[in-house]
């Protein structure tokens, strides 16, 4: 038999669907053999004893070096977005490529393109966001990006300048359709929360919290409703991303139940924060500001249930990293004084997968098939990328990460890679950690120490 580059002996596989002990032979930079007895042909033995061997995590939303207004800067380029990926089990990851309106989206490309070059730590593969559907982008640029391979794209239904209307949805979805495309959808009503914050603004309510109150559950269960309705009109299947309660998941499950084709995303921050964080002292609140924003324990038990009975597909960390302490970040001179000004999102690459095992599979909420599942298999499925990746199967790219599910970890930012100053889950206790992550065969982080440099990661074509 010809030699294996390495061979992991000794853990347990989990795959979406399947649990068992075998050696991983892997050869090339793809898992060559899966059986017994492989080590005696290895050039490297990894022992994996007491541990899983599971599939590179696959977080299929994350933004990195998006523009964000005027004077923000998001935390994260590519390296440390992809390093701080890395440590958390990740192999790869979906950014966006925003098209600002008035830009054509193949130049927005080539910028996202020219900075992930030779920077990454992971593979990458990017969604395009569409907020200027023009004749000339449905029609020219997005039917040529899509045959490129970039073969999906979200729309938003909230921020004055990246808002699609109705008509624009339907427009946008229809050449979606035709294209063979996947439509992401951020779903919640901007006519209501610009309603509602000029309220706050009329009593000058303008804390870090009312940017909770500002953005209700109606407002996002409104826009999910409308979402799935007009995809129905167009007949697509869409992916309804982000979603945070449960009267939002009851309209995706009625969309289902109608025969409609919905993909629904959940991420840590509806699991374990809630909108009181948003109240903390001296406007420590805008640590936690991201939308749609957290809400209250019922709809953290409503996500759970939704994860545990496969109303979720995909689990997702929405990495979106602001500084805290900082001028380009949240307390930028207009955010410390307004809620509005705060730039919306969270750090969470990192700790994602670790959350989820931690307090999912940890705790008994869902087994570690559900688990791989919703951090890395229907991620692949969903986007395209799958068997490629996604999965432990002969063929399949060498993207491991093997986790000790003993590990007790605190939650500290000083310990995470990202390039913001602050965790919103500082001093959360998680157990279990991927300690050991291969991406394409090679070694990336042994036993939680880097080996390997930036680079590695590799554009992923869909
Ligand atoms: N939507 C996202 O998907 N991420 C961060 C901010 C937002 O509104
Ligand atoms: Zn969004
Ligand atoms: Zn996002």
């Amino acid at each position: 038999m010809d030699m294996f580059d390495i061979v992991i002996t000794g853990g347990t596989i989990a795959t979406a669907s399947d649990t068992f002990c075998c050696d991983v032979g892997i050869r090339g930079g793809k898992i060559a053999m899966l059986g017994d007895g492989l080590a005696a042909y290895a050039n490297e033995v990894i022992d994996a004893t007491g541990k899983y061997v599971l599939p590179g995590g696959i977080d299929s939303h994350v933004h990195i070096a998006q523009p964000s207004g005027e004077g923000i800067v998001m935390a994260d380029g590519f390296e440390s977005g992809t390093l701080s990926a890395l440590f958390g089990g990740n192999t790869t990851i979906m950014p966006f490529c925003l098209q600002e309106r008035g830009r054509g989206l193949r130049q927005t490309l080539a910028e996202y393109h020219a900075l992930a070059e030779g920077s990454c730590y992971t593979d990458v593969s990017f969604h395009l966001i569409v907020c200027d559907p023009s004749p000339d982008v449905l029609g020219q640029d997005l039917p040529a990006l899509v045959h490129d391979g970039y073969t999906s794209l979200k729309v938003f239904m909230t921020y004055e300048n990246l808002r699609l209307n109705d008509a624009q949805l339907l427009a946008t979805f229809d050449v979606a359709r035709d294209l063979g495309a996947t439509v992401m959808v951020h779903c919640e009503n901007e006519d209501a929360i610009r309603f509602l914050i000029e309220k706050h603004e009329a009593a000058s309510l303008l804390r870090p919290s009312s940017h909770a109150t500002t953005r209700p559950v109606a407002a996002e269960r409104e826009a999910t409703h409308r979402a799935v309705s007009l995809a129905e009109i167009v007949d697509i299947p869409v992916v309804i991303v982000h979603v945070s309660n449960g009267a939002a998941i009851d309209e995706i499950t009625r969309a289902r139940q109608r025969g409609s084709t919905v993909t629904a995303e959940t991420c840590p921050q509806y699991l374990v924060l809630t909108a009181a964080d948003l109240d903390g002292m001296d406007w420590e609140g805008a640590k936690f500001v991201c939308s749609p924003p957290p809400r209250d324990t019922a709809d953290q038990q409503a996500c759970w249930q939704g994860l545990r009975d496969g109303t979720f597909d995909l689990f997702s960390s929405d990495h979106c990293p602001y500084k805290y302490d900082s001028v380009d970040g949240k307390l930028n001179p207009k955010g410390a004084r307004h809620f509005r000004h705060i730039p919306n999102g969270i750090p969470g690459v990192e700790t994602r997968m670790p959350i989820l095992f931690s307090e999912g599979v940890r705790k008994g909420r869902i087994d570690i098939n559900r688990f791989v599942a919703l951090t890395s298999t229907n991620h692949a499925r969903s986007y395209g990328l799958y068997p490629r990746k996604g999965t432990i199967a002969i063929g399949a790219d060498a993207d491991i990460a093997i986790w000790d599910p003993e590990l007790d970890v605190t939650i500290r930012h000083d310990d995470l890679h990202d390039g913001a100053d602050y965790s919103p889950y500082e001093g959360l206790e998680v157990q279990g950690w991927p300690v050991t992550v291969l991406l394409r065969g090679k070694v990336m982080v042994r036993d939680r120490i880097m080996v390997a440099k930036k680079g590695d990661g590799q554009y992923v074509r869909r």
